[in-house]
């Protein structure tokens, strides 16, 4: 009797071990889900329109997986890095389109942003364009984008533009005289110039530009074409980097090795053309000389 009394505590003890056993493994495989199947934030952006300059809820280096990068990676050649704004595909969903209409384009078009607002927005639609330095060098980013004039709900003054800055809504398009003549819009040529930049290594890691601020760094910053025509191409300057309306050289100190240049929505309608990023060391730029290169790739 009192060795059955042994052998059935003894069941029981194994019977308690193997419970505790399988309490353990349904644990780990709860943390290991999390690790491994976060849900990646939405890039497209919410209704944070308006906040502030270099805001957005995409940080660099969560991309979506599907960025269709890869298939392209762009070379310095000469000192210049070029690439078509369009050579990149468009991920599915993302909030860009192929255009070709506006003339003087080079390559095949440009891409227009469609998400955000004419005024602005957080970073979204992330296009990533690879590329390679061979030289140790400082290289400046240059653009080529256009502004869009709007017509704008609000008040005119008396040469049609808004008074003060009008809303961010977008009352269509002015007519071939530039002109707004519905009743209540105004005429805008300050918004469609501006998009989100900035560079990663391959690793993902964000590589600071030179001098950046150090509580900027980690974020996508933008980066504006300014001048005083709408609906003409031209090229961002040195200084065209904005950080709450402070201005940056957009300059960044690269080893020999692979980066990505990573383009992603500001402005609703913004148009890019053509990027180069070139050896300022040891290279000046010039518009028509960036427009008569050839793509590096
Ligand atoms: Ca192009």
């Amino acid at each position: 009797m009192l060795s059955f009394v042994r052998w059935f505590a003894l069941l029981m003890l194994v019977a308690l071990l193997a419970a505790c056993s399988t309490d353990g493994e349904i644990g780990t495989d709860s943390a290991g889900t999390d690790d491994g199947a976060g849900e990646t934030p939405s890039s497209s952006g919410g209704d944070t329109a308006d906040s502030g300059d270099s805001g957005g809820d995409t940080s660099p280096g969560d991309g979506d997986g599907d960025d269709g990068s890869g298939a392209t990676t762009f070379v310095e050649r000469d000192g210049f890095v070029v690439m078509e704004a369009e050579t990149i595909a468009i991920p599915d969903g993302h909030e860009w389109e192929l255009g070709a209409d506006l003339a003087g384009h080079t390559g095949s078009g440009y891409y227009a942003f469609l998400g955000n607002r004419i005024c602005n927005g957080p970073a979204g639609s992330p296009l990533r364009y690879d590329f390679t330095v061979e030289t140790d060098a400082r290289f400046e980013l240059r653009m080529r984008m256009t502004k869009i004039l709007h017509c704008a709900f609000g008040d005119a003054r008396e040469d049609g533009h808004c008074v003060s800055k009008g809303s961010c809504d977008r009352a269509g398009a002015p007519n071939e005289a530039d002109q707004c003549l519905d009743e209540g819009t105004c005429l805008r040529d300050d918004l469609s110039n501006d998009v989100f930049v900035h560079i990663e290594d391959t690793d993902g890691n964000y590589v600071a530009w030179k001098d950046q601020p150090d509580d900027t760094i980690g974020d996508p910053i933008k980066l504006f074409v300014g001048g005083a025509e709408t609906d003409a191409w031209r090229w961002t300057n040195t200084r065209n980097l904005d950080v709450s309306h402070a201005k940056w050289d957009a300059h960044w100190d690269l080893a020999p090795g692979a980066y990505t240049l990573v383009l992603q929505g500001r402005s609703q309608l913004t148009r890019v053309d053509r990027i180069v990023l070139f050896d300022q060391d040891n290279h000046s730029f010039s518009g028509d000389d960036a427009i008569e290169r050839a793509e590096t790739r």
